[in-house]
């Protein structure tokens, strides 16, 4: 996996998009891919949908993804990576066992898992076949409702020590523009954001700021 990808990583379901109908999300979601994201995770957290709307959604997310090149991550659902032949799966500590994704997966496509604190930094290590490590959250969220203590940049330091086999990392929770330089002087590889982009009223403008806050160091 190029950890470029990293970069600027949008995290979404429609459940984020609370004032826009199911096609409007679609179009908006296709709207930040044009503009300039290196990854998507389809989060789909919709109550309201049932599984079998929830993967047509996801075909069609795909589909749009596929088109605007943009690598496109299924969070938490291996079934519903493996149907619309993603690009990848993340899973969080308390998803399925990432050995058992690790073991269905086995290198078709790309593995991310969430690590909250140093100690499930230097578990992490020792789980062969990931692709990325997600760290978090970094700030206060409220996006995630059962979210973890945030880390604060010094507990992000001390979790990235332990970071020894240097596998891919990117930052995620309550992360805005002006915490980008701080985020890329840590050392992650990029920001994985929701409502940064999805409270954004000019998503283009939002995404050049960050393109321009992640400076070549
Ligand atoms: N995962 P926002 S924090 C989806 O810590 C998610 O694993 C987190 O949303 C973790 O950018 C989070 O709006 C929410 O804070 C990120």
């Amino acid at each position: 996996m190029k950890k470029e990808l990293l970069q600027r990583y949008f995290v979404a379901g429609s459940q984020n998009f609370p004032d826009l109908t199911l096609a409007e999300y679609e179009e908006r979601v296709a709207l930040i891919m044009k503009s300039g994201i290196t990854a998507y995770q389809f989060r789909e957290k919709n109550p309201d949908l049932s599984t079998d709307e929830k993967q047509e959604l996801a075909i069609r997310l795909r589909e749009k993804a596929r088109e605007l090149d943009v690598p496109f991550i299924v969070d938490d659902d291996v079934a519903l990576a493996l149907a619309v032949e993603a690009d990848g799966i993340h899973v969080g500590q308390d998803d399925m066992p990432i050995a058992d994704v690790v073991k269905r997966i086995a290198g078709q496509m790309i593995v991310g898992l969430s690590v909250r604190n140093e100690t499930e930094m230097v578990a992490a290590q020792s789980v062969a076949g990931l692709d990325y490590l997600g760290v978090g959250p970094v700030f206060a969220t409220t996006t995630k409702a059962d979210a973890a203590a945030p880390l604060g940049l010094k507990g992000l330091a001390t979790a990235l020590n332990a970071n020894t086999k240097q596998l891919p990392t990117v930052a995620i929770g309550g992360i805005k523009l002006e915490d980008l330089p701080a985020l890329q002087q840590a050392g992650v590889d990029g920001v994985a954001v929701i409502s940064l982009l999805s409270e954004a009223r000019n998503v283009r403008a939002v995404i050049n700021d960050m393109k321009e806050k992640w400076g070549m160091l």
